[in-house]
């Protein structure tokens, strides 16, 4: 079939809009009519220079839509039901096993590469050219993507379906790294590093777990303005002295049991980590840092450091749950949106990157 898809050629050129030919589903195999797709931070390794995404390549993974049409040997979906996209994972091994499939270890392999694994490209231009199309198991900056029964999630009918994919991947990840993953209960405190569209969603979910003291940390004073409106009890500027020590002086001397750090910033990790009162967890999700310096007096006095992946979230379950809380207007996620067509995907990047916009979603 055919399809209009934002495609890069290459790792600094603008998104160019391209109609492609996609083929038919193959076993196991879904394609989803998308209704509208989130960027996301990781969209941005494809811009990575070098080989570690291949070009030319369509990304996007926070899609939602209708389900087309779908190959022999895909249970429970049918065409025309209403879906979000997640990440995809083995489904056999250990951790997914163990409902931890964001810890699966083919994940790079099945999200971040986005070649075709048995070789056969899916998606071509008219001259045959192979365009990459397996990014996050999805590829879905496009009007229709291919994914599978691990990451073709269905939701319920009567939400605005567009607004939906972010639920797959940058919101989930915020929300259940403090839901699920470091479990922060009624009383605790946090302190969130980066209000961002993951940032946010975490100071959602804690102010849903019931987490007293939600201290937001950033540099852009509207994000600050955002946190605060979404739960945060404190904001700070992250660019003011001492973050740490204004952090426990906050939580009454000690520091907080929580830190969520998105920015993958060095210094701010750190700080992240010497703002925790003793057996504190400190979560890490942000990409992008090749080294982290940590003080092993902190670590050594009961301190944890855990790295994270889509918030440890099983997504078949947890994205039912997110919307769920927003129909009963606990965790407002549609109020970091921003939406455009898709052929203004390159302002949307623009936007993005100025901190202008916290989460677009382009409408294909
Ligand atoms: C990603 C973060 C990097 C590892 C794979 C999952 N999450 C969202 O983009």
């Amino acid at each position: 079939m055919r399809i209009d898809a934002a495609v890069l050629r290459a790792a600094d050129a603008p998104y160019t809009i391209e109609t492609l030919d996609l083929r038919d589903p193959g076993p196991g195999e879904v394609v989803v009519r998308i209704a509208g797709v989130g960027m996301c931070h990781t969209d941005l390794v494809g811009r990575v220079p070098g080989d570690l995404v291949p070009k030319p390549v369509i990304l996007g993974h926070e899609g939602s839509g209708t389900v087309e049409a779908v190959g022999p040997g895909v249970p429970g979906l049918s065409p025309g039901d209403h879906v979000v996209m997640s990440f995809d994972s083995c489904g056999t091994c250990d951790n997914c096993r163990a409902a931890l499939p964001g810890n699966c270890p083919r994940m790079a392999a099945l999200n971040m590469v986005a070649a075709p694994l048995d070789g056969t490209p899916r998606v071509t231009a008219a001259d045959g050219e192979a365009v990459h199309n397996r990014w996050f198991g999805q590829s879905s900056f496009a009007t229709y993507a291919l994914g599978t029964p691990r990451n073709v999630v269905p939701v319920r009918p009567d939400v605005p379906l567009e607004l939906l994919g972010p639920l797959g991947c940058g919101v989930q990840t915020g929300a259940a790294s403090v839901l699920i993953s470091l479990g922060v209960r009624a009383g605790d405190g946090i302190a969130v590093f980066g209000a961002g569209a993951v940032g946010l969603a975490a100071v959602m979910a804690a102010r849903v777990a019931g987490a007293t003291q939600i201290i937001a940390v950033d540099l852009h004073a509207s994000r600050l303005d955002l946190a605060r409106e979404l739960g945060a009890t404190h904001v700070l500027n992250g660019a003011d002295d001492d973050i740490a020590g204004q952090i426990r002086a906050i939580s009454g001397g000690e520091g907080v049991q929580y830190s969520f750090d998105t920015t993958a910033v060095p210094e701010v990790v750190s700080t992240a980590v010497a703002c925790l009162r003793t057996t504190g967890v400190c979560g890490l999700v942000g990409v992008g840092a090749k080294e982290y310096r940590l003080d092993a007096n902190l670590l050594l006095m009961g301190r944890t450091v855990k790295g994270i992946i889509e918030g440890d979230a099983v997504p078949h379950t947890f994205i039912p749950r997110m919307i769920e809380l927003w129909r009963q207007g606990r965790f407002p996620f549609d109020r970091l949106i921003q939406t455009y067509p898709l052929d203004q995907i390159n302002q949307a990047e623009a936007d993005a990157a100025s901190g202008r916009v916290v989460k677009p979603v382009l409408l294909p």
